[in-house]
């Protein structure tokens, strides 16, 4: 079989402190759009576009993945497993006309990075160089997850990247950002009271609360808790498999292991499929915050 090939050619010219500025106009919106979403801000779908944008890939012929950055053509974005994304592109676009040399693909995981890292997520070390492809390296729709899926569907699915068990359980732990809303997903409410922190309370929830199967108002069955937060089948899933239950347990427990965890699994999803050269230096970004002191 014959494989992409998506060899990382970063915008010329260019340093960390010209890619800083870029996270510091990303956070600086954020900042200022703040009531996005009742409150939660533009983080998670932030976080979300990233991990989209990245979700197409398959390890078999390395096509798909963030580097051409094709979730700006709609035959990518128009997926309605995407739904609700478009608010993440529309805040993202006038980053871009700011800064008009940053290919899309470097937009999209930058961005998921900026995001993670202001909710206070761990640090997490970005590459540039991913270059626009055109609308022909779209692949078919079909390759985002469902949200349905039990144990062996989340075990099988992301096996078309190369990740194991442990590396799975790791990334889900995103889903402590954010929330499910019955207009984009037909899914509805928050992971967790606080919608925009990172932390391991995904873990702590799914091995504390109190669950229930139930029926939404868009006749989807998801998992309830007292509060009104809730689990998607899939997040379920990792508590219903032993071999997923020891790391949630391990992370619940553990939140320096997490953290760690998740920023090199995380790392690895946006850079799938791409050939980074040595000498493209990992980039670590300073927050909002650090910068003041
Ligand atoms: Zn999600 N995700 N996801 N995810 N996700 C939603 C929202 C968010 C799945 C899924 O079906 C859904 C990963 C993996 C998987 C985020 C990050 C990451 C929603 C709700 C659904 C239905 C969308 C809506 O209604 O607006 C499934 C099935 C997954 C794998 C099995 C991974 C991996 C992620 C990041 C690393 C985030 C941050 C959100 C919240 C978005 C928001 O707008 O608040």
């Amino acid at each position: 079989q014959t494989k992409t090939l998506h060899i990382a050619r970063p915008e010329k010219g260019k340093t960390l402190a010209d890619f800083q500025n870029i996270y510091n106009s990303i956070a600086e919106k954020m900042k200022s759009e703040s009531a996005y979403d009742d409150g939660t801000g533009y983080g998670p779908v932030l976080v979300r576009l990233s991990w989209h944008s990245s979700a197409t890939y398959d390890k078999n012929d390395n096509s798909g993945g963030s580097y051409g950055g094709t979730f700006r053509f709609k035959k990518e974005a128009s997926d309605v497993l995407s739904k609700g994304l478009e608010n993440a592109t529309k805040f993202l676009d006038p980053i871009h006309s700011e800064y008009p040399w940053l290919s899309h693909g470097d937009l999209y995981t930058l961005g998921g990075v900026t995001a993670l890292q202001e909710l206070g997520g761990p640090k997490t070390p970005w590459r540039p160089g991913r270059v626009d492809t055109g609308p022909e390296t779209v692949p078919a729709h079909g390759r985002l997850p469902i949200p349905e899926g039990n144990a062996s569907y989340v075990r099988n699915y992301y096996d078309r990247f190369g990740f194991n068990d442990q590396e799975v359980v790791a990334l889900l732990g995103a889903h402590i950002l954010g929330k499910t809303h019955l207009k984009n997903s037909g899914y509805d409410g928050p992971w967790d009271d606080d919608t925009n922190i990172f932390s391991n309370e995904f873990f702590g929830n799914l091995l504390e609360r109190k669950w229930t199967l139930e029926k939404n108002a868009a006749s989807n069955m998801q998992y309830n808790a007292k509060g009104g937060i809730m689990m998607l089948p899939t997040d379920y899933a990792l508590v219903q498999d032993p071999k997923y239950l020891k790391y949630v347990k391990k992370y619940a427990d553990d939140q320096d292991a997490f953290f760690s965890d998740f920023r090199d699994i995380y790392v690895k999803l946006l850079e799938r499929g791409i050939s980074f050269d040595d000498s493209i230096e990992p980039l670590v970004f300073k927050t909002l915050k650090e910068q003041l002191k």
